[in-house]
């Protein structure tokens, strides 16, 4: 089995409440203009943390720690499936290297995106618990 991993970026909101990072996709013409957590490939013998640093560091242009895996995985391909953790950013502002756009959103700034189908549909599957971190206060 191959592995994509995908980081939850969350961070306090100034005034209050917290919010999670989501890049725009460029490629490919399929979901490109759509949002995700930004991420990619685990190479051979790569563990999944240190793919999502490495992904992270070439997309974002931050440094990370790899946490928690999320629960929900979802299988791309027969032998591809798609996992995310929690990733605490240590060092750099991150900025859409290979993305289209970075936003922060809020709890219901991703319902809201996830209600006009602006989501990379794999992604949807992590809602539930994204909206639970982001509603914790
Ligand atoms: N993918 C889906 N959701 C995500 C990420 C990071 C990736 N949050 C899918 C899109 C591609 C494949 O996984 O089909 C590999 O991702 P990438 O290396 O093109 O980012
Ligand atoms: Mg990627």
């Amino acid at each position: 089995m191959r592995y994509v991993v995908a980081g939850a970026l969350l961070r306090e909101r100034a005034g209050g409440g917290r919010e999670l990072l989501l890049a725009q996709r460029s490629y490919p013409p399929e979901v490109a203009g759509l949002w995700e957590l930004p991420g990619g490939k685990c190479g051979p013998g790569e563990t999944r943390a240190a793919a999502l640093e490495r992904e992270l560091d070439e997309e974002l242009d931050v440094r990370v720690v790899a946490g928690a895996p999320l629960t929900e995985q979802v299988r791309l391909r027969e032998d591809l499936l798609l996992v995310a953790h929690w990733a605490e950013l240590v060092a750099g502002t991150p900025r859409a290297v290979e993305h289209q756009d970075l936003i922060w959103v809020d709890a219901a700034e991703l319902a809201a995106l996830a209600a006009r189908g602006a989501l990379v549909p794999a992604d949807t599957a992590w809602l539930p618990e994204l909206t639970v971190a982001l509603d914790v206060r």
